[in-house]
């Protein structure tokens, strides 16, 4: 696995933040190092996915990175007969994911370099937006998760993985420390910590729990719950009766 050095030297004229091939070629150490428990969720989503994921349907991994969403989702499908569809519009990522796909035997895939606000969910058993929600305009959330719900078949789920923010500023500073910490404790320098937030600013918005599962229920989901938490990064399932 390559190491995450992407913001380890000064930037004298930084940009903004893109999924390009220089992150797609860390990508895997740069969210191990950066979001808490993020192996945790990923094993979770396995279990998961063996409850909710129904014969003859498709599972969507929405910003698919490196697949390592979508590798969770099939393994615990193994014995059923789903295809996976998983998108991104990073050209980087997707070719890397195919690869790993590949490499682990998984054969019945669809992968789509594309925008999420574009793709069709059709016969959908489970839809993913793994750390992928918070990079979309706030202005277009609410419209994705309608696609989304009319796309899920009845009894279809959809999982929501994001960096959250608290409306009190004592817990929201708390948290934010505390990510901090898990950052250090991985490695990175205050230099990188700082040149990463700069470029992420105005690129990753993160929402309340609340604010999401009020989205959820106007987007028609009957029911929806939080089911991990560490620190400021949090994974919900929203449920379409
Ligand atoms: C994992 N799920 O490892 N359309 C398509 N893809 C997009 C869009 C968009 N509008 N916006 C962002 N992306 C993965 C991790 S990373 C999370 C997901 C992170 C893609 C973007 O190219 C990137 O690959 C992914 O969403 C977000 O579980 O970087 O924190």
């Amino acid at each position: 696995m390559s190491k995450d050095e992407i913001f380890s030297e000064f930037d004298e004229s930084p940009s903004g933040f893109a999924f390009d091939e220089k992150v797609a070629q860390v990508f895997q150490d740069m969210i191990q190092r950066s979001v808490p428990g993020y192996e945790m969720s990923l094993s979770m989503i396995t279990l998961i996915a063996r409850k909710y994921a129904k014969e003859e349907t498709s599972l969507y991994d929405l910003g698919c990175s490196l697949g390592a969403s979508s590798l969770a989702l099939l393994a615990g499908v193994k014995d059923k007969n789903i295809q996976l569809v998983g998108v991104d519009n990073s050209e980087p990522m997707i070719s890397r994911c195919a690869a790993n796909l590949a490499q682990a035997n998984y054969n019945e895939w669809d992968l789509r370099c594309e925008d999420i606000l574009d793709t069709k969910i059709v016969n959908a058993s489970i839809v993913i937006l793994n750390f992928t929600l918070q990079f979309i305009p706030l202005d277009r959330r609410l419209a994705l998760l309608e696609t989304v719900y009319a796309g899920l078949n009845p009894g279809g789920v959809l999982l929501v993985s994001e960096k959250i923010a608290f409306d009190e500023a004592g817990i929201q500073d708390s948290m934010s420390e505390l990510h901090l910490g898990f950052k250090r404790a991985h490695g990175y320098s205050e230099l990188e910590i700082s040149q990463k937030r700069s470029a992420l600013e105005d690129v990753l918005v993160p929402e309340s729990i609340e604010d999401h599962k009020a989205r959820f229920e106007q987007a028609g989901f009957s029911w929806s719950a939080r089911w991990f938490q560490c620190f400021n990064f949090a994974s919900l399932i929203a449920f379409k009766e």
